[in-house]
């Protein structure tokens, strides 16, 4: 193989030829190999430049969910960092489960279900079993938190370790809502909320410590995997949401301080029920169908199936998200722990409202772990529409 020297190659060999021992041929190559992992490696180095040069161009405008955690931080000078290590955790799930939904289509592993039941009776899919699985193992590992509760898993798991009874925090978590999606290529999430526990620090937390009402979460999210995926969260002090950048693999500041529009035009509901559902929300929908150019309806009906993506949807847009109870679900389908507290918390943080049509989902006094609750939530003149029709009908 030839090699077209460049002439510093020449140069540099006017310097070692005059040492009689050292054959020109061997030398050339030696040369020129060493001049090839040069420009590969100034290459390299230009191209890196170029990558942090980005990242510091959109970290400039785009801060990282990393930044922003430590700096929220710093405005409570009395806190440890145990909420900010925990929300990194759910950081890296977030990360885990976004690689493995975009490769779902190419490996039998994460497509279909596995063949089990949940508690519940619904089929579990074998992503619902990774995403849960994934959840415990980076939760388990952290020195802050007590104990977990996942809708795919019976009972509460207590991190009866040292590490964990001297822990302050339980975490109670929807691993991957809307499963049923994944199969064809529409977006799902993950839904988290968490709590301070009642149960004395230095003992094995205790059921107590996850049935407590809505309103003590300390921080509550979801990450919806579409377009893009999002992490979108809340620790009582707004809402805000980070776009990730795979490219990078950091979520930036990309929705601060999300506010639901106040009024909207979307209705979000399974109408496939119509026939189960309760008069006052067969009569909201009528109403949300009637043509009226002072309110704007007909409003739109737009419906994924996956309350994150829906919810999340409207919450850009204004909308409401129903999921009545029905005759074959005199509760409602969603659980009250794992997706109406969180969602609900997120929603009265963004100026939204959420209630079971009569109460506020946050005052309700859970009594066991996998209840369910009918869920009305969205934009805050929406909800109250829903819940005028809902009280006329008693
Ligand atoms: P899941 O947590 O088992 O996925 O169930 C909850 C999902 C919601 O995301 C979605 O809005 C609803 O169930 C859809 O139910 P349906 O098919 O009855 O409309
Ligand atoms: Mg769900």
């Amino acid at each position: 193989m030839s090699h077209k020297c460049p002439k510093y190659e020449d140069v540099l060999l006017s310097f070692f030829l005059p040492i009689k021992s050292l054959n020109e041929s061997v030398l050339k190559i030696t040369l020129w190999k060493i001049f090839s992992i040069a420009m590969h490696s100034s290459a390299i180095i230009k191209q890196l430049n170029i990558g942090v040069k980005s990242l510091m161009t959109r970290s400039n405008i785009m801060k990282t969910l990393g930044q922003f955690i430590v700096e929220k931080q710093a405005e409570y000078p009395n806190a440890k960092g145990e909420l900010s290590g925990i929300l990194s955790s759910i950081r890296l799930v977030a990360k885990i489960i976004h690689r493995d939904i975009n490769r779902a289509g190419l490996t039998n592993n994460i497509i279909g279900g596995s063949g089990v039941e949940n508690v519940q009776g619904e089929a579990q899919m074998k992503l619902d079993l990774f995403a849960h699985n994934t959840m415990k193992q980076a939760l388990i590992s952290r020195e802050e938190v007590a104990g977990f509760a996942s809708e795919e898993e019976e009972n509460i798991v207590i991190f009866d370790t040292e590490r964990g009874r001297n822990a302050k925090y339980v975490i109670l978590t929807d691993p991957l809502d809307g499963s049923s999606n994944i199969d064809v290529n529409v977006a799902v999430g993950t839904i988290f909320s968490i709590y301070r526990r009642i149960s004395p620090v230095g003992t094995p937390v205790t059921l107590e410590d996850f049935l407590q009402p809505g309103h003590r979460q300390v921080a509550a999210g979801y990450i919806v995997y579409g377009s893009s995926t999002m992490l979108v969260y809340t620790t009582g002090n707004g809402v805000n949401g980070f776009t990730y950048d795979p490219s990078l693999g950091v979520f930036c500041l990309s929705h601060e301080n999300l506010q639901i529009p106040q009024d909207g035009r979307i209705y979000s509901i399974n109408e496939g029920q119509y026939l189960k559902f309760p008069q006052g929300v067969k009569k909201y929908i009528k109403y949300c169908q009637e043509v009226d150019t002072e309110t704007h309806r007909p409003y739109a009906s737009r419906y994924i199936g996956s309350l994150v993506s829906d919810f999340h949807r409207n919450m850009l847009k204004g909308g409401i998200y129903i999921y009545p109870s029905a005759t074959n679900y005199p509760n409602g389908k969603l659980r009250l722990l794992y997706e109406g507290n969180p969602m609900a918390f997120l929603a009265e943080q963004a100026g939204g409202k959420a209630t079971d049509g009569y109460t506020r989902i946050l005052d309700i006094q859970p009594t066991e772990l996998h209840e369910r609750v009918p869920l009305f939530i969205g934009s805050k003149e929406m909800v109250n529409k829903a819940e005028e029709f809902m009280q006329e009908s008693v």
